[in-house]
């Protein structure tokens, strides 16, 4: 059987939230970034991160390193993070709705378990029942739970890594992460004080870069680092991955449409 292609678009928390301020939404990008992906009309997976929503509890209670006895009320602070999810998640697919556009949320922590070896996917068949559908499965950085009495945060990215592996009647075409920035800044040779955005990277280079962070927000997942990580495994697939900036109009439509713009592009 020959899988039918589709995309995996992940919008960045920092992209839809203020992540200075909890729970805030930008609303105005929300509405731009959804309505580019309507008029783009492409099949694809919907992945949004945790933003203001769900970093600020999973911080709190320290849920990425797991299962913490001196953490007070730590099992609480995990429901905390999950329902912020929730909260985050439903604004967005209210949002898609009120535009006439079918969308499904499938949530995360129900959706993969974590072994002592490794994570497992369980809802594949629902993601895949959903696109069949053509209507537009939405998925979220989460809790992970653990098989061992533990747990820890996946991030959107980990889920993406996750599609590419299991997913089994579609194959993905391309990964596109849209965030608040251009794409991978590194230091200019030319200029130690200066940094420059990477056009092309292939997947050997990616562990040479001389990376410049370019915020200091809040994020329990490793930022631009974690993010690397996430990359590479994905790029395990032979997946094309491109980071582009959702503030910067028509950036999302035109990735969908694989029309040329100014970012980063990943290949093997
Ligand atoms: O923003 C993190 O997902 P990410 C999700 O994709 C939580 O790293 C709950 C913090």
């Amino acid at each position: 059987m020959v899988s039918q292609k589709i995309y995996i678009l992940k919008l960045g928390g920092s992209l839809l939230t203020d992540k200075q301020k909890p729970e805030s939404i930008r609303y105005d990008i929300l509405t731009r970034v959804i309505q580019e992906i309507i008029n783009a009309n492409e099949k694809l997976i919907l992945i949004h991160g945790g933003g203001s929503f769900g970093h600020p509890p999973a911080k709190k209670y320290k849920i990425s390193n797991g299962i913490d006895k001196k953490v007070v009320d730590q099992t609480l602070g995990l429901s905390k993070t999950h329902y912020a999810m929730t909260k985050f998640n439903s604004i967005i697919v209210k949002s898609f709705l009120e535009n006439h556009c079918p969308v499904f949320p499938i949530h995360t922590s129900s959706s993969f378990i974590q072994d002592s070896r490794q994570t497992i996917s369980q809802a594949i068949d629902i993601i895949e029942a959903t696109l069949d559908l053509d209507i537009i499965p939405i998925l979220y950085g989460d809790i992970l739970l653990n098989m061992n009495g533990s747990f820890s945060i996946i991030s959107g990215d980990q889920i993406i890594f996750l599609l590419c592996r299991d997913l089994k009647k579609y194959s993905i075409s391309k990964v596109i992460f849209a965030m608040d920035i251009d794409g991978i800044y590194i230091k200019d040779k030319n200029n130690e004080r200066d940094y420059k955005l990477v056009e092309i990277i292939h997947k050997k280079e990616l562990n040479d870069l001389e990376l410049v962070k370019m915020d200091g927000k809040i994020d329990v997942t490793g930022g631009i680092k974690g993010k690397i990580k996430a990359i590479e495994k994905i790029l395990e697939f032979e997946i094309p991955i491109q980071l582009i900036n959702g503030l910067k109009e028509d950036y999302i439509y035109n990735s969908l449409k694989n029309i040329s713009i100014n970012c980063t592009t990943i290949i093997t």
